[in-house]
């Protein structure tokens, strides 16, 4: 137990070139705990607020400045003294002191980055690695520890790339329980090597979007690289549908408007139904095991009827849901999916996010912790909260340093768990 004693917030560089926070809590007992706070290009949009100066002058104005300064000025008085292990209270301390639905007085990225950097200092007092940590301070037990397999952004496109596919990710997810998480992490690499060879060979470019995926220029279709994803899979030496399959995130919101979904690459508009009869046809041609945002966060109506179509793909919302505990209720209710993709920035607090993962687990539903498109951090936070909450997938891009050392925290948690 120990009280905190300082915190202070500073800018740092996230992975699109653009300013995000990162925040250093140290407590009485000499104990500290440091956190990034991630942001998404495609963001849906009831996600927390992320406040950004609007100083033009400064980093075409994303600078986090007045961010940082509501941590060192505001929330930093008013934590100190506070019991670092009372995460709850210290969440809800900050979420009162903003005052608003979507964090818009403090921002987002203010109270998230600090919120995650008292949980890193509670564990690191306490002795136990976060993801223990957190099962412990929010009582999770309905769920045994797991070690989520990777679900890893292959081709990407929409606001992820320039001229690819209007669909923002074509992913492969591991599949294998009886797999270690360092063979599964080994699969989707080789085949990411594969997927680079077919791409050379058919004359695309293997040049990556946001997330370290490929992004083929002119590709031309947004059926191709389903196809393409097969034959990497089975070029690496391993079964699609068996050892590995195939996740989409759509990201529809981006191409939606007043109940047209336009697929500009295809010179095609879909409407509600036939972007449903699409995804029906492509669930039984190749092996897709989740759909994400494949319908609009405006749309709400017809995502009941994909999910009564799905079969055994999960639906999975992003955009829709925002991690936030009130939609993702609706979308319980209504039956508008059966699993989240998890994103700490789009909730704003540990407590928000672990409540949703919660109401997940309550009903025997997915969770998915996931990275963010432009604006991810070298943070591995996602990955400890995964394990705690038992989460089936994490959601990360290929390469880039920010993105693999998301699945090297997991091997090193696989290791430690190992004893
Ligand atoms: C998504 C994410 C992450 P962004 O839509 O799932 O891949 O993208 O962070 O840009 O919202
Ligand atoms: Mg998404």
């Amino acid at each position: 137990m120990s009280k905190i004693k300082n915190i202070f917030a500073r800018e740092i560089l996230a992975s699109g070139g653009a300013p995000s926070l990162e925040v250093v809590v140290t407590l009485e007992s000499g104990a500290s705990g440091e956190a990034s706070v991630s942001y998404g290009v495609s963001a849906g949009s009831k996600e927390a607020f992320v406040l950004l100066d609007g100083d033009k002058k400064r980093f075409d104005g994303k600078g986090m400045l007045l961010a940082k300064a509501n941590v060192n000025e505001k929330l930093a008085p008013l934590l100190q003294g506070k019991e670092a292990t009372h995460q709850r209270e210290i969440d809800n301390l900050m979420l009162t002191a903003d005052g608003t639905e979507n964090k818009r007085t403090l921002g987002a990225n203010a109270i998230l980055g600090v919120s995650m950097a008292v949980a890193r200092a509670a564990s690191n007092e306490t002795g136990m690695p976060l993801y223990k940590y957190l099962r412990q301070a929010f009582n999770i037990s309905l769920t045994a520890y797991s070690l989520p397999k990777p679900m890893v952004v292959m081709i990407e496109g929409g606001q992820h790339a320039d001229n690819s596919t209007d669909l923002q990710e074509y992913l492969v997810s591991g599949l294998r329980d009886d797999w270690t998480a360092a063979d599964n992490v080994r699969m989707e690499m080789e085949i990411y090597q594969k997927l680079k060879g077919i791409l050379k060979h058919e004359h695309f470019s293997t040049n990556v979007g946001n997330e370290g995926a490929f992004a083929p220029e002119g590709i031309g279709s947004n059926e191709k690289p389903l196809k393409l994803l097969v034959q990497a899979i089975e070029l690496a030496g391993y079964k699609s549908g068996i050892d590995a399959g195939i996740s989409l995130d759509a990201a529809a919101s981006e191409f939606y408007e007043k109940g047209v979904y336009t697929l500009a690459t295809e010179n095609t508009k879909l409407t509600s139904e036939e972007m449903i009869a699409k995804a029906e046809g492509w669930f039984g041609k190749y092996p897709i095991v989740t759909a994400e945002d494949f319908l609009s966060e405006f749309d709400w109506e017809h995502w009941p009827k994909l999910l009564a179509a799905a079969g055994r793909v999960k639906i999975v919302a992003d955009d829709l849901t925002v991690t936030n505990t009130k939609l993702w209720q609706k979308a319980i209710d209504v039956k508008a999916a059966n699993a989240i993709l998890i994103k700490l920035n789009q909730a704003g607090s540990v407590t928000e996010t672990v409540d949703c993962c919660k109401l997940a687990i309550e009903h025997d539903l997915t969770t998915i912790p996931s990275h963010r498109g432009g604006g991810e951090t070298n943070d591995t936070f996602l990955v400890d909260l995964a394990v705690a909450v038992g989460s089936k997938w994490i959601k990360v891009g290929p390469t880039r340093g920010e993105r693999v050392c998301k699945y090297n925290r997991l091997m090193r948690i696989e290791e430690e768990l190992a004893g």
